[in-house]
């Protein structure tokens, strides 16, 4: 029997994933590009008990509702089935986000669940096999594999699917809770809806793709000013598809869109900052790290303010056999 622990922290992408290519596989419908972050970590312990009948899996010390659950039996037959074992698994996780600062994301959930179940189960993987893995988890666990920036390539099966470091500019992220609460609906079915329905869905897809290579290119060069151009413009791009939908879906209120105004006057001010958001009322705000401190003054008010930075990718923090 075997017991394994990992590490995992959340991404923010700053070209968005937001589509699938293949539901089985999880193959996006175009690739992405984020920072995995320093702070809100999940750890995650994998036990093996091969006389169970099957797995539990406890977050946060409770007992996980029935649809989380099978979500993860759902990821852990995928190890099992490559790693040749029937053993269920004992899963207990927790999570350092706050609940509700959109934060608590499957990312650093399946990062961490991916590379502790790995090592449970004995599978000896490199980081671009776990990313691959973690990516049949939750699209987004694929990028919290890998230190500071990572760039998802959208491939085109399993095996080209995976994300991997690149370089860039130094940056602090400032996350401004404006709201809370639960999401109504989740990422995945609103990508479901945004694909089916919304007009603009192709136009995101073949757009993003475009993006994404222009954003490495800026990466590589250093440029953040582009870097913060792009992140504002594709985070934009995805919210004008997702609210195209039908029935339509709108995560930025009224206090999400007075931190894009407050961030566009703050470049007015010549302070270099751009705003993002994800499926949520939250936005995330870049900016270089020695303007970090005035950015988040001048969003006070606003929200909850936290500010992060560059954090390392998923790890293996101990392996005992018992
Ligand atoms: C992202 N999001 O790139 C985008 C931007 C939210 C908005 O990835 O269905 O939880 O598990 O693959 O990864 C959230 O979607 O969805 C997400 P699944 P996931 O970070």
């Amino acid at each position: 029997m075997t017991t394994a622990t990992a590490r995992a922290h959340p991404n923010i992408a700053l070209v968005k994933y937001w589509g699938k290519r293949d539901e089985e596989l999880m193959l996006p419908a175009a690739g992405s590009l984020s920072l995995t972050l320093d702070a809100y970590a999940t750890t995650t312990t994998v036990s093996l008990e091969p006389s169970a009948a099957g797995d539990r899996f406890a977050l946060n010390g409770a007992e996980a509702d029935a649809g989380q659950a099978e979500r993860v039996t759902r990821f852990l037959d995928l190890v099992r089935s490559r790693a040749g074992s029937t053993a269920r698994a004992v899963v207990r996780s927790h999570n350092e986000a706050p609940t509700g600062a959109g934060l608590a994301s499957s990312a650093s959930g399946f990062a961490a669940l991916a590379v502790a179940s790995a090592a449970a189960y004995d599978l000896d993987l490199d980081r671009e096999e776990l990313s691959r893995l973690a990516r049949r988890g939750s699209g987004s666990a694929t990028r919290s594999l890998v230190d500071g920036l990572a760039i998802w390539h959208a491939g085109d099966d399993d095996a080209s699917s995976f994300a991997e470091p690149l370089e860039g500019p130094a940056m602090s992220m400032i996350i401004v809770t404006v709201d809370p609460g639960q999401k109504k609906i989740s990422s995945r079915e609103a990508m479901r809806r945004t694909a089916r329905t919304s007009p603009y869905y192709t136009a995101w897809v073949d757009s993003t793709a475009r993006s994404l290579e222009e954003m490495a290119a800026a990466c590589r060069a250093g440029d953040f000013t582009r870097v913060g151009e792009i992140t504002e413009s594709n985070a934009l791009r995805m919210h004008a598809a997702i609210q195209a939908s039908d029935p339509p879906i709108r995560y930025l209120r009224s206090a999400s869109l007075a931190v894009f105004d407050a961030v566009e006057q703050l470049r007015a001010d010549g302070v270099e900052a751009y705003a993002t958001a994800d499926a949520g009322p939250n936005v995330v705000v870049i900016s270089r790290p020695e303007d970090a401190r005035a950015v988040s003054r001048h969003l006070a008010g606003h929200g909850e303010i936290s500010i992060v930075g560059a954090g390392p990718g998923a790890q293996l923090i101990t392996e005992e056999d018992c």
